[in-house]
């Protein structure tokens, strides 16, 4: 299992400078679950050529009879809690259950597998873990199979004998990975067929079955059986469901933090209505062009082009990732906006956030903050979403220090649960567009099934009843992350 040649990395360093400021707090309580995993991709070119043939693949299939899918949600996405989102999908015939972490930042499925190495046995979400065994009614992807070309980006691999099994691995740069190889089962999920009802329902999919485990995702504290990546490539659930003509490549989140869990849905949400901002095209993951932010009523005075990080263009949306992370002058000149009002108030350094005592509503005492997207689409952060409370009257600033730094030595924004929850975030695949309003999470949407014609209700669902957060166990991901795939046989 020697690795051959690696496909081109995109290497993202995340630069953790935070100020210098008074240690111990007094009312800090515990250790922050942050999960910022942030895969990159192989390079652009060649792989970006082939998706971008499949998906005209995908464009031109007929008989749109597409249907919507419902998936249960769990989690809160503060890093005083579960610092993450997660779904229960099933898969195999007779179908078992799988706690997976939904992440638009990345594109495959990938779970846990029997016998795996260094895999968890047990988790801190109060959730029991199962290992997913290929020998029931799984089948072996071949690397000569036109999946394993596609899922390693287009980059050319030998193999060795074409039924050699096809390979991945994916590497953070805390040295925590996932190796395995591919898998194609059955995937049951909830097909939305009346208000606020599913039928059980199927498709064949290409999966990642992880053999080897490294690092901290092994670990405990946020341990889940995988990882379903939302990411629009040819290899993700999604782009395979859309493929199979059961599903349009149209989702929607609502990440609650007010009651856990939320809404995620696939299919044509017709409401609530919401704003749109076009994708940037060809770039691996969500990216969007962000124009400006305001504090208040105050527009913050940027250097031009600051937002204009050179190849990786624009400003990327993740749910894998519990954080914002904002270049070091951006976030430097909108720290001073915030606290713009309190020029005598002491901060405290906690685990590199910036935490300070505050007795009173945050959202009476500090601004909002309003992200501005080209096509007129705006996101507003409340003070409540943007400064989380660690104890009591003890409150700390979710906004990180550092942006992603890529190869040319740009920074990036990275916009992760702490601004997208409570908002209703709509990725419309087939419009190459992305759009969210405001949205009281725990209540319903409504989708469009073309089945059927007709319209139904969705609604909020919570899985993680049971679950109490376990202050003793430490994770925090905030280091270089980098993923790669490739072959090895
Ligand atoms: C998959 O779905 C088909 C048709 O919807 C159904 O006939 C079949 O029994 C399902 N298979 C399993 C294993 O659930
Ligand atoms: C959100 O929706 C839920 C369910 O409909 C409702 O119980 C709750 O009061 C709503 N919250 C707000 C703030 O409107
Ligand atoms: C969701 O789960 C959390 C954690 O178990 C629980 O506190 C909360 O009451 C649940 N919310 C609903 C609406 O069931
Ligand atoms: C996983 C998956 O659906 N792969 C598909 C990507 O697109 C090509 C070409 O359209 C299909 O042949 C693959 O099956």
């Amino acid at each position: 299992m020697a690795p051959s040649s690696f496909s081109r990395a995109l290497l993202l360093v995340l630069a953790l400078s935070s100020a210098a400021l008074a240690p111990g707090p007094a009312g800090a309580t515990g250790v922050f679950r942050v999960r910022r995993k942030f895969p990159g991709h192989g390079g652009a070119g060649e792989a970006e050529e082939r998706l971008a043939a499949l998906r005209r693949h995908d464009g031109r299939r007929h008989g749109r009879l597409l249907g919507a899918a419902d998936l249960p949600l769990g989690g809160v996405g503060l890093p005083t809690e579960t610092g993450l989102y997660f779904t229960r999908i099933e898969i195999g015939a007779p179908p078992r259950g799988y706690y997976v972490q939904v992440d638009t930042g990345s594109d495959i499925l990938w779970i846990n597998c029997v016998r795996c190495d260094g895999c968890p046995t047990r988790s801190g979400l109060g959730i029991e873990l199962t290992q997913y065994d290929p020998a029931g009614s799984g089948s072996t992807v071949g690397c000569g199979q036109e999946f394993c070309a596609a899922a390693n980006a287009g980059v050319p691999q030998p193999c060795s004998s074409e039924s050699s099994p096809c390979q991945f691995r994916i590497t953070y740069g805390d040295g925590s990975s996932t190796t395995g190889f591919y898998v194609t089962d059955l995937l049951q999920y909830d097909r939305v067929s009346g208000d606020g009802q599913t039928t059980p329902s199927n498709a064949t999919i290409t999966f990642g079955c992880g053999a080897q485990l490294g690092g901290d995702l092994g670990s405990d504290s946020q341990a889940l059986d995988g990882i379903l990546g939302f990411g629009q490539s040819n290899s993700s659930v999604l782009s395979q469901l859309a493929a199979a003509s059961k599903v349009p490549k149209i989702f929607a989140h609502c990440l609650d933090t007010v009651r856990g869990g939320g809404i995620f849905a696939i299919g044509d949400v017709v409401q609530p209505i919401v704003k749109t901002t076009p994708l940037v095209p060809n770039m691996p993951h969500y990216n969007v062009n962000l124009e400006g932010i305001s504090v208040g009523d105050a527009i913050l005075q940027l250097p031009t082009n600051i937002f204009d990080s050179g190849e990786n263009k624009g400003t990327i949306i993740d749910s894998g990732t519990t954080l914002a992370y904002l270049p070091e002058e951006v976030h430097k000149t909108l720290m001073a906006a915030v606290f713009n009002k309190y020029q005598d108030m002491t901060f405290h350094n906690y685990q590199d956030f910036i935490c300070f005592q505050f007795s009173g509503s945050v959202d009476d005492g500090f601004p909002i903050i309003t992200f501005s997207f080209e096509g007129d689409l705006t996101l507003n952060v409340y003070p409540h979403d943007y400064l989380f409370q660690n104890g009591n009257d003890f409150y700390c600033v979710g906004f990180v220090n550092g942006g992603l730094q890529t190869k040319d030595g740009k920074n990036m924004v990275l916009l992760g649960d702490l601004v997208l929850s409570n908002k209703l975030v709509v990725y419309n695949l087939e419009n190459k567009v992305i759009g969210w309003t405001d949205y009281n999470c725990s209540s319903s949407i409504k989708i469009k099934d073309d089945m059927t014609g007709f319209t139904y209700t969705v609604d909020a669902h919570n899985i993680s009843s049971g679950w109490r957060f376990q202050w003793h166990k430490s994770l925090v991901l905030l280091l270089v992350t980098t993923i790669w795939s490739y072959l090895m046989f």
